[in-house]
């Protein structure tokens, strides 16, 4: 049985083709049909099944530690909202919610805290997210519409990447970039790293963090001052407040805004020049440019610039920002963000009677709510005295996160609807509810361009777990609202969303679904991906009273000089292979190799001042907290700045837990965090060992020392260790078996292996001073014979070590493809392919194997 459906992860939202090939496994393929991905998947779409098992997942409800059943955990639930409204007022209870749940779900938890508790407290991680894009197009349009498609990048001829590690973070939509590159467009990346995204580019604007208005202002008075400015668009079709153009001339010239970029003058001009040549320019953007505390500003100097010149609403010419969940774009259409009504709508008297009516509901929240940095203030200070959290992991992914989890731990009731047992989150819950997982929903999601695609039910539902629509309604329905609550299946929520997005709207709002609730259950069962709203803009009407979009005069916010006590600035973000908090992509084990540990990113100069080690332990410290990370020298990082990967939780490593570090400073117009630049320290860590404990399945208990990251493997686990107690915490890791041992005083080794009937069941590598053996050997032996060099780390013939995990997809090392480069003189990517299968794919490794490709021939030339 094969069922199409959409990936579980990123905003480009691809299709898929599921094949049920047992009782929980699944084939996946790419849907060839789908406009998204024309059948192409990305490592971690491709590898989706390897995350659909049951082990760890939530199943039942839970009070406490204690198993219920759902009528009681229910009852419990309305039971204690119904009385925090009654006794403190609705704006005592509130909700958090996820871009990562579908449409229908969304819907329903904000029409039951907006239009029946009666208060907009209900936010999402959205707020996160992009809510900087949301703010800042709603200052210049009217209404949060993303112009561009995809389509649009297929037909531009200058691509400009801002803030955006797009070839890990958004790779199919990649794909299509570079795609239009290799038939002549230009690629311009502008982000402070070096990342493989920026090795592809054309021109590289290594930028200083927080200075992209300045960039782009100087770019706008780059094409005033050139005659690039389209006069008529201007005219007809945009508002420009007064003084806009004097005061966008403060700091605009060339080179005092590369000196507030920290650029070359000759760089800069490069790209304005490239810019006003190339009429069909698309610039992308993602969280380098709205987690900021400038981030609507910045969003909207990118704006201005496209709409002046009038690079909008035509094919080719966008600005386009990507969102990042598989239904963050879900969540902006349902108004899930605390700010937003419902359907485009805002809390302006008609907009609130029209939704009331709607919703035939006894009133409607009268102002916005709390957004997600005030609602867990607001947790922190007592006022919230009941909160439900769905579909996120705010005690990792907030920023200050050990202050709200402290809020979360304080709060006297707090559930969580998520899909596995145990995460930061989950573990402060008062109430546990089993949500139905992916492969397992039914609904609606939709994607960065508008797209709307189906998820379905691949699987039928495990254990307890229930859709989160379903458990949404039965609350409403527990609390008294019965009718407005009484649906029996997504469809039926699907419906009354079209309609909602069309009532009173005679094309005031562009956001409309009409003509896609035809067809009763079986259409909404066969609906085929299609894209609302056209080609919004291409008539040069906006959606605001007079028609025209607005130019806002923004001005570049003075960047602070480093302080003495924490010199450095540290940016967050993601890795190619894994998924936020990992509990998901954390399971596949063919994920996991990437890159294993949380590296600390950091200049070579840095790393010297601080004495730290490219491969040693550092702290990085920050006024909110510390936490450790394996270091990686570079100078893919400029001076000053440091990098460190969001995923790494308490459920899977005692270090690399950067929720803790980074503050919660917002941006004044969207409340959405500054993530990508805190104040911060770095020093170097040292412990009288290293070592790795590798081991069938999970270790007796979990290692507990420094430094101690798990890595998922087919057949077991590897343990990344550190630490300065004595060893025997950490053997006592070790199964019971027969013992295998070997110690080396002088270099401070001891190694153990542990067999049964003959068989490698764990082993545990210890040095004080020497080196470790490559891990890769010793995982292929785990329940093999054991064989006579086990202890050595490598095989009898001599050491094979493939190296770091390249190609996901077909298991291919650094190592492994270096060599071949050299010795089989592969000369480019589809040569590696060719010879080796990596990048033939999913292709998330193309950049990487590039690179590889570079540093090989120039070693040997
Ligand atoms: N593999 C993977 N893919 C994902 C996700 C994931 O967890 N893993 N998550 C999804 C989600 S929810 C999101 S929101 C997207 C995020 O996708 P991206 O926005 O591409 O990802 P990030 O790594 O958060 O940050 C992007 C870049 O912004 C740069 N940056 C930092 N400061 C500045 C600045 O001041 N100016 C500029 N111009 N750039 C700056 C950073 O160096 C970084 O390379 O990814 C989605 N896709
Ligand atoms: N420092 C720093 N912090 C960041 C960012 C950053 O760049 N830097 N990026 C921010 C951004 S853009 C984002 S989007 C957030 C993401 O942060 P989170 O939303 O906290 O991350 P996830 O790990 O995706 O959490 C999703 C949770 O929902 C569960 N889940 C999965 N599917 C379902 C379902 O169908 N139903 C239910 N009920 N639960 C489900 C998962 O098990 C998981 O626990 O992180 C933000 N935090
Ligand atoms: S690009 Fe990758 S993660 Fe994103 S939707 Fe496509 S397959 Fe999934
Ligand atoms: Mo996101």
């Amino acid at each position: 049985m094969s069922v199409r459906t959409t990936c579980a992860y990123c905003g480009v939202g691809c299709g898929i083709v599921a094949t049920l090939t047992g009782e929980r496994s699944v084939e996946i393929a790419g849907d060839a049909d789908h406009p998204a991905n024309r059948g192409r998947l990305c490592s971690k779409g491709t590898h989706l099944g390897e995350t659909v098992g049951l082990d760890g997942r939530l199943l039942h409800p839970m009070i406490g530690q204690r198993r219920a059943g759902w009528d009681k955990a229910l009852d419990l639930v309305a039971r204690r909202f119904r009385a925090a409204v009654a006794e403190h007022g609705p704006d005592s209870v509130a909700f958090y919610v996820s871009g990562q749940l579908l449409t229908e779900d969304y819907y329903v938890a904000n029409k039951l805290m907006k239009g029946f508790i009666g208060s907009a407290n209900i936010d999402t991680n959205s707020r996160l997210c992009m809510s900087s894009a949301v703010a800042g197009h709603l200052r210049a349009f009217g209404e949060d519409v993303v112009p561009a498609s995809y389509d649009d990048v297929d037909g531009a001829d200058l691509i400009v990447l801002v803030g955006s590690n797009t070839a890990w973070c958004h790779p199919v939509l990649y794909q299509r970039v570079r795609a239009r590159c290799a038939a002549g467009a230009r690629m311009v990346v502008i982000d402070p790293r070096r990342t493989e995204t920026a090795e592809e580019a054309d021109l590289h604007l290594r930028l200083r963090p927080g200075s992209d208005v300045a960039l782009m202002n100087g770019l706008l008075a780059w094409c005033r001052d050139h005659d690039a400015l389209d006069r008529d668009f201007l005219r007809d079709h945009v508002a420009v407040p007064d003084g806009f153009w004097q005061q966008l001339a403060d700091g605009s010239d060339l080179w005092s805004v590369a000196r507030a970029c920290d650029l070359a003058p000759a760089e800069l001009r490069r790209f304005y020049e490239l810019f006003v040549a190339t009429p069909r320019t698309v610039t992308l953007f993602s969280q380098g440019v709205n987690q900021s505390v400038t981030g609507t500003d910045q969003v909207n100097a990118i704006l201005n610039v496209h709409l002046a010149t009038g690079r909008i609403g035509k094919p080719g010419a966008q600005p386009f920002s990507v969102t990042g969940q598989p239904n963050a774009m879900g969540g902006r259409e349902v108004g899930g963000l605390a700010t937003t009504l419902a359907a485009h709508l805002d809390f302006s008297p008609p907009s609130r009677a029209l939704v009331q009516r709607f919703w035939g509901s006894p009133t409607v929240a009268a102002k916005p709510g709390l957004k997600a940095v005030d609602l867990f203030r607001a947790v922190e200070e007592g006022r919230i005295k009941a909160l439900w959290v769905m579909a996120t992991n705010p005690a990792v992914s907030m920023p200050d996160a050990g202050r709200v989890r402290d809020a979360l731990a304080r709060c006297p009731f707090v559930v969580v609807s998520d899909v596995v047992e145990e995460t930061d989150t989950v573990r402060l819950a008062h109430v546990r509810l089993p949500a139905a997982a992916w492969g397992e929903k039914d609904g609606t999601v939709t994607n960065s361009d508008r797209t709307v695609s189906r998820q379905r039910a691949i699987f039928p539902l495990p254990g307890e777990a229930r859709p989160d629509w379903w458990i949404v309604a039965q609350v409403a329905r527990r609390m008294g609202w019965r009718t407005p609550f009484a649906y029996d299946r997504p469809a039926e929520i699907w419906r009354e969303h079209v309609r909602l997005s069309t009532y009173g709207n005679a094309g005031e709002r562009l956001f409309s679904l009409a003509g896609h609730a035809a067809g009763g259950n079986a259409g909404y069962d066969a609906l085929a991906p299609f894209r609302w709203g056209g080609t919004p803009f291409a008539d040069g009407r906006f959606p605001t009273a007079d028609g025209r979009a607005r130019l806002v005069a923004v001005a570049q916010k003075p960047l602070a000089a480093p302080l003495r006590d924490w010199p450095l600035l540290l940016n967050t973000g993601r890795y190619r292979d894994q998924w936020h908090s990992m509990t998901r992509t954390g399971l596949a084990p063919r994920l996991a190799r990437h890159r294993e540990e949380p590296l600390v990113e950091l200049h070579p100069d840095d790393a010297a001042a601080a004495g730290v080690a490219d491969g040693g332990l550092a702290r990085v410290t920050t006024p909110q907290g510390e936490t450790l990370y394996r270091a990686r020298v570079t100078d893919a990082q400029r001076r000053g700045e440091l990098f460190v990967p969001i995923h790494w939780t308490a459920q899977i490593a005692s270090g690399g837990r950067t929720g803790r570090l980074t503050r919660a400073q917002v941006d004044p117009f969207s409340g959405q965090p500054g993530f990508k630049s805190c104040p911060a320290a770095v020093d170097a860590v040292t412990t009288a060992w290293r070592g790795f404990l590798l081991v069938s399945g999970e270790p007796a208990h979990r290692p507990d020392c420094l430094w101690a990251t798990r890595v998922s493997l087919a057949t077991g686990s590897l343990w990344e260790l550190a630490g300065d107690g004595a060893l025997a915490a950490i053997e006592a890791c070790l199964p019971a078996g027969e013992r295998i041992e070997a110690a080396d005083r002088a270099r401070g080794t001891r190694r153990v292996a542990v067999l049964a009937e003959g068989r490698l069941r764990a082993a545990l590598f210890v040095t004080a001073t020497g080196e470790l053996p490559p891990r890769d050997w010793l995982i292929a032996q785990l329940n093999a014979p054991a064989a006579p060099t086990l202890l050595a780390g490598r095989p009898p013939g001599g050491a094979v070590d493939r190296g770091a995990i390249i190609c996901a997809c077909f298991d291919v090392g650094l190592r492994t493809i270096t060599a071949a480069i050299r010795d089989r003189s592969l000369a480019d990517v589809a040569a590696i392919g060719a010879a080796l299968g990596a990048g033939t794919n999913c292709g998330s490794c193309r950049p990487a194997l590039a690179r590889l490709l570079a540093t090989e021939t120039n070693d040997a030339a």
